[in-house]
């Protein structure tokens, strides 16, 4: 079924490249038998930062950071929105600190495949095994608190429709590539 081949993005983050991670990070993906069809470093402004985290994202940072605060009792004075703001203007920063790799993987479910090998968002939840579980162990209320973003190395793409996009995003046409592989005799022939 060719729909079931996904293509989703997948960015070491600035943390990844200077914990020289980038390597292992990438080889976790090769493993399974993903694709990389596209691939680069840069070192994205925060214009560019902006679009690839909207401020739609606040509330959502927000969450994460309460999420984390709760469940072990800490509490803040400050409103719940200022927070998130905050939140949001430390991603900013710490996305932009440094050049990040961004690549295109391609397979089947490549979507939830890699969202499964990247782990939860704040890594001290992320399973072993994980990359983030394996490689970092800070949470996003501790994130937030030391208004250093959330470091924890890697983003990718949380749905289908969020990959289309941030695909169109980072990446010319021309700059993905259609080869085969020799997964794909083992894993998606023809
Ligand atoms: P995801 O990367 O697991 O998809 P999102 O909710 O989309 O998580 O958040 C985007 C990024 O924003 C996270 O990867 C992390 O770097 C940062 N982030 C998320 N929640 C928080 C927070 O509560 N505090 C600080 N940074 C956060
Ligand atoms: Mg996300």
């Amino acid at each position: 079924m060719k729909e079931m081949i996904e293509r989703t993005l997948v960015i070491i983050k600035p943390d990844g490249v200077k914990r020289s991670l980038s390597g292992e990070i990438i080889s976790r993906f090769e493993k399974v038998g993903l694709k990389i069809v596209g691939m680069k470093m840069v070192w994205i402004n925060k214009d560019f930062a902006k679009k690839h985290y909207p401020e739609a994202l606040i509330p959502v940072l927000t969450e994460k950071t309460f999420l984390d605060y709760d469940a072990i009792g800490i509490k803040v004075n400050e409103k719940r929105e200022l927070v998130g703001k905050g939140a949001y203007e430390d991603l900013l920063k710490y996305i932009t600190e440094g050049p990040v790799i961004a690549m295109v993987l391609e397979g089947v479910h490549a979507v939830e495949v890699v969202r499964k090998l990247v782990g939860s968002t704040s890594p001290y939840k992320s399973a072993p095994g994980t990359i983030r579980g394996d490689f970092t162990h800070i949470s996003m209320g501790y994130a937030t608190y030391k208004k250093m973003g959330g470091r924890n190395l890697i983003h990718a793409s949380g749905t289908v429709e969020e990959a289309k996009k941030e695909i169109s995003l980072w990446f010319k046409d021309n700059e993905l590539h259609s080869f085969k592989s020799v997964h794909d005799e083992h894993i998606m022939p023809n």
